[in-house]
């Protein structure tokens, strides 16, 4: 590994575009339980099962203890050294972007500006019916209702099935096209479109990079795979790059 780190941290140096894409697995050393993984179950639920409209449309009381259970978990977390060693990273190079799946906030946390949420925000609130949406940090034991209209809040996540916001997904797209460096870090790549970003960067000639525990369906695809926890590999990638 310590010889792709050596050609990583000089191709990174020399990135006229860098893309990174993160996943649950940034988060994992922050205390944020992944998707997937063993804890990726909330009361026997799977999180897929509840992130759909169609959970929250038949049982919206659920659907928001489910969420609220997060909202409180992740507001006791911390970014850890991976999120820190991307805001670096944003330091340190002309042309960076940050693309996340994640919607715990943590990047923001961290101080990460050059940053695209792609499926939202715990953190973000919006009317099942009127165009009220805000970010709203406090404590919502109960299902909120709109203070326009009275209808339902709901949280402003992306869930399964449903489309991104079309501004993002342009966005990501044309970024990720005209990146020279992709890096995906955490993530399992089971969700589309996100899991296809890599090809899209391959298809116009980036280096892909891959930081994980493990192998997932993409690492046969990418250029470099780094195998181990991206608190310790992203600080070592992003030390010294600017010297
Ligand atoms: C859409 C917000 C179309 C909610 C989330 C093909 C094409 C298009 C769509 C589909 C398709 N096939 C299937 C679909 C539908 C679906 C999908 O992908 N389903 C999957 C399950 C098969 N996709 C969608 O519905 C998307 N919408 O395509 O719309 C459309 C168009 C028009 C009209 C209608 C529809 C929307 C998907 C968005 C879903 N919302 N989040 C919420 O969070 O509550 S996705 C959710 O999963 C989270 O955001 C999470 O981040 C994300 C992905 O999971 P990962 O981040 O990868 O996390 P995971 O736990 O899986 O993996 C963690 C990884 O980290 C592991 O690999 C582990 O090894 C690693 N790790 C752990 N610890 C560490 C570590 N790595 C490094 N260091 C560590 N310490
Ligand atoms: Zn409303």
């Amino acid at each position: 590994m310590q010889g792709n780190m050596e050609m990583i941290k000089a191709i990174l140096a020399g990135g006229k575009k860098v893309v990174a894409l993160t996943g649950a697995g940034i988060s994992a050393e922050s205390g944020v339980p992944t998707f997937r993984g063993r804890e990726g179950l909330w009361k026997n639920h799977h999180a897929e099962d509840l992130a759909r409209p169609d959970a929250f449309e038949a049982k919206p009381e659920l659907v928001w203890e489910f969420y609220n259970w997060r909202r409180d978990l992740v507001k006791k977390c911390e970014p850890n050294p991976a999120h820190l060693a991307l805001v670096e990273l944003e330091l340190q190079l002309p042309n960076f972007l940050l693309i996340t799946q994640n919607v715990d906030g943590l990047h923001a946390k961290a101080g990460s500006r050059k940053l695209l949420e792609m499926h939202g925000s715990l953190w973000r609130l919006k009317c099942t019916t009127c165009t009220h949406a805000r970010e709203d940090f406090s404590e919502l034991p109960e299902l909120p209702e709109c203070p326009v209209c009275g209808h339902l809040l709901r949280p402003g996540v992306v869930w399964f099935g449903e489309p991104l916001v079309p501004g993002v997904l342009k966005l990501a797209i044309s970024q990720i096209a005209a990146a020279d460096v992709f890096l995906s870090i955490g993530t399992s790549n089971m969700v589309q479109p996100a899991a296809s970003f890599y090809q899209l960067a391959k298809d116009h000639g980036a280096v892909t990079v891959e930081i994980n525990l493990e192998p997932t369906p993409n690492t046969g695809f990418m250029d470099f795979a780094l195998h181990g926890k991206a608190a310790d590999i992203l600080p070592k990638l992003v030390t010294g790059l600017s010297e």
